[in-house]
């Protein structure tokens, strides 16, 4: 084919086998389907091989008789049955030739001379009860150049030769309608009754008028003598002509052999690979959408969680807020029970309760320590308690997001995307789905909260909060009691009366300010250490979420956007058909190249 081309028809050529060789690239990144690869490689390869006419029709039609009637012989088996069981492409040969070169196709030559530059193809044809026909068939129409397709005048255009059509309108394929047996229709107005019902329909389905041949292969072939035999015996001279012409023959015969010269097969040759680049256009299209989409839902799906740990942790947070204001209302009632007691106590009238002491301070210890260690003690393993149990939550309410997600796509796998996509991100969300489900399932509250309770203990420690319950606040309250008593101090004042009037009033308002200070100090550092504590922890368990998830979303993030940037590809593919498409037009208005 090259030989004969122009310039600008081996640029389009050139870029036609860059454009299959990309579109290749991408069918491997999208695990397209081994046929569809299979189809790619071979119209690149076909580019530079001989002009295809591939004859298609439902079984009966005639095709076998046509191509038959097309060589002058009788070479092809013809039968009501389906005879015709794989496909033969006929080239031209010294000698009648057979080879199989794939399974089902038959390379045949010929000895005819229009071979040399139209090979021509008889398929087995459709609607046959053999569906592996129809397969074969099918199968071959990407390959063609031109589609010949033979309808018969007595059931013309039934429903399976519209949906064959459909098919071979979808591959882009220019298509020339031949109606055959028209000798079994008495009336004119008959036959122009079937060619405008078949040019309304074809016209449907294609969207183009097609060219439409009305013929009699049966009497074309009784004109050209032969005889059903095949021996070629002639029949009268004077009833050849009149064959010939009821046949209407001549005018399909000169189409092919002239009217398709070499300027028109350049053309469809150039034009056919682009009808299939855009089938296989929208094929991976839609794969890359549907999968982007599937994407999306499981973004959404990611996004579902992000937002639950959000809530989660606001919740907790909040949560938080008003658990330690119960630790705060304990402190609170210690004040103020401290405050009365030295309301009462240090006053005049106890002056030798004062001076002794260890009476007030067991009724100190009694009224105002009192159970203050164990209510902190216990609001604080109330919240160990509520952090573990919400934590767990959080994993259970994961898990089931992670499940629902695993049975919708389920469902969807049916609509068949295909490929190792499915299977990986269907494994992941398993896989993923599985750890954090093991986690639920093992879940041990009680080492947890032994764990988080020591670790609560030991910061509380280490912030030197000891003055809290077991860990002293009794003794630092005691302190300031003592101080309050200080019996030397007292009796240094100067007797009783001084006492009264000026240390006492002194002693009560600084054991009050000494006690405030004291238990603020000690509210403040022990919500510090608890709220470090609880931050820590919460942030840790939503890490561990995370974590655990955290493989689903690395997949979905590199899939989206290996096919973000496979579906820019074949952006720039499309664009690509649609230039040479153009540049194809052009050349068209172009005037002819002188020939050789
Ligand atoms: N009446 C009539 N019969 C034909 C004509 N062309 C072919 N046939 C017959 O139709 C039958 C099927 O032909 P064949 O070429 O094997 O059909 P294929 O299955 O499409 O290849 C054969 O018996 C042919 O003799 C025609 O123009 N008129
Ligand atoms: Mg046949």
């Amino acid at each position: 084919m090259q030989s004969v081309l122009t310039p600008q028809q081996h640029d389009i050529l050139q870029r036609e086998r860059d454009l299959f060789t990309r579109l290749e690239s991408v069918a491997a990144r999208v695990d397209s389907p081994a046929h569809e690869r299979g189809i790619l490689a071979r119209t690149r390869k076909q580019l530079d091989e001989f002009f295809l006419l591939v004859v298609v029709g439902e079984f009966n039609s005639g095709k076998s008789a046509f191509i038959n009637a097309m060589l002058g012989q009788r070479f092809l088996d013809e039968g009501v049955t389906p005879t015709t069981s794989q496909i033969y492409v006929l080239g031209y040969g010294p000698q009648a030739a057979a080879e199989l070169v794939e399974p089902f196709l038959l390379r045949v030559s010929y000895p005819v001379s229009w071979l040399q530059e139209i090979n021509i193809v008889d398929t087995p044809g459709t609607n046959a009860v053999i569906q592996r026909h129809q397969e074969i068939t099918e199968a071959f129409v990407p390959r063609s150049d031109l589609i010949l397709f033979v309808t018969s005048a007595d059931r013309p255009f039934s429903e399976s030769e519209r949906a064959f059509l459909e098919l071979v309108s979808d591959w882009g394929k220019k298509v020339v309608i031949v109606i055959n047996k028209i000798d079994i229709l008495d009336e004119e107005a008959a036959l122009n009754q079937v060619v405008d019902f078949v040019r309304d329909q074809a016209s449907a389905v294609l969207g183009v008028v097609p060219r439409i041949f009305p013929v009699s292969v049966k009497l074309a072939q009784r004109a050209k003598g032969m005889t059903d035999d095949g021996s070629g015996s002639k029949t009268s001279p004077d009833g050849t002509a009149e064959f010939l012409t009821a046949s209407r023959f001549p005018a399909l015969e000169s189409f092919i052999l002239d009217t398709l010269d070499q300027q028109q097969r350049l053309r469809l040759k150039l034009e056919s690979p682009l009808g299939v680049a855009d089938n296989l256009h929208r094929t991976f299209s839609a794969t890359v959408q549907k999968r982007l989409e599937l994407l999306k839902s499981d973004f959404a799906t990611l996004d579902d969680i992000e937002a639950q740990l959000d809530g989660y942790v606001a919740d907790m947070r909040h949560d938080f807020q008003f658990r330690t204001s119960l630790i705060d209302n304990i402190l609170h009632d210690v004040r103020a029970r401290g405050d009365d007691f030295f309301e009462e106590t240090i006053r005049m009238g106890r002056f030798f309760d004062l001076i002794n002491g260890s009476r007030l301070r067991s009724e100190f210890e009694r009224v105002v320590i009192a159970d203050t260690h164990e209510r902190i003690e216990h609001e604080v393993n109330d919240l160990i308690d509520w952090m573990i149990e919400r934590n767990y939550r959080q994993w259970q309410e994961v898990t089931q997001h992670l499940g629902r997600r695993a049975t919708q796509h389920g469902d969807r796998i049916v609509g068949g995307i295909g490929g190792s996509f499915d299977l990986n991100r269907k494994q992941l969300l398993q896989s993923v789905g599985r750890s954090v489900r093991e986690v639920v399932a093992t879940y041990d509250y009680e080492a947890e909260s032994r764990q988080l309770s020591d670790s609560v203990r030991l910061s509380l420690t280490a912030m030197g909060a000891v003055e809290v319950g077991a860990l002293g606040l009794g003794a630092v309250l005691l302190a300031i009691l003592s101080r309050a008593l200080d019996p030397l101090g007292l009796l240094a004042a100067g007797g009783i009366a001084i006492a009264g009037l000026f240390v006492l009033p002194a002693r009560r308002r600084a054991a009050k300010n000494d006690l405030d200070a004291k238990i603020e100090a000690v509210r403040q550092r022990l919500k510090e250490t608890l709220s470090t504590q609880f931050e820590r922890e919460l942030q840790r368990s939503v890490q561990e979420i995370r974590e655990a998830v955290a493989p689903y979303t690395r997949f979905i993030r590199v899939e989206q956007d290996k096919l973000t940037l496979l579906s820019q590809e074949l952006d720039t593919v499309a664009l690509e058909v649609k230039q040479l498409r153009s540049q194809l037009y052009a050349l068209d208005t172009a005037p002819p190249p002188t020939r050789a």
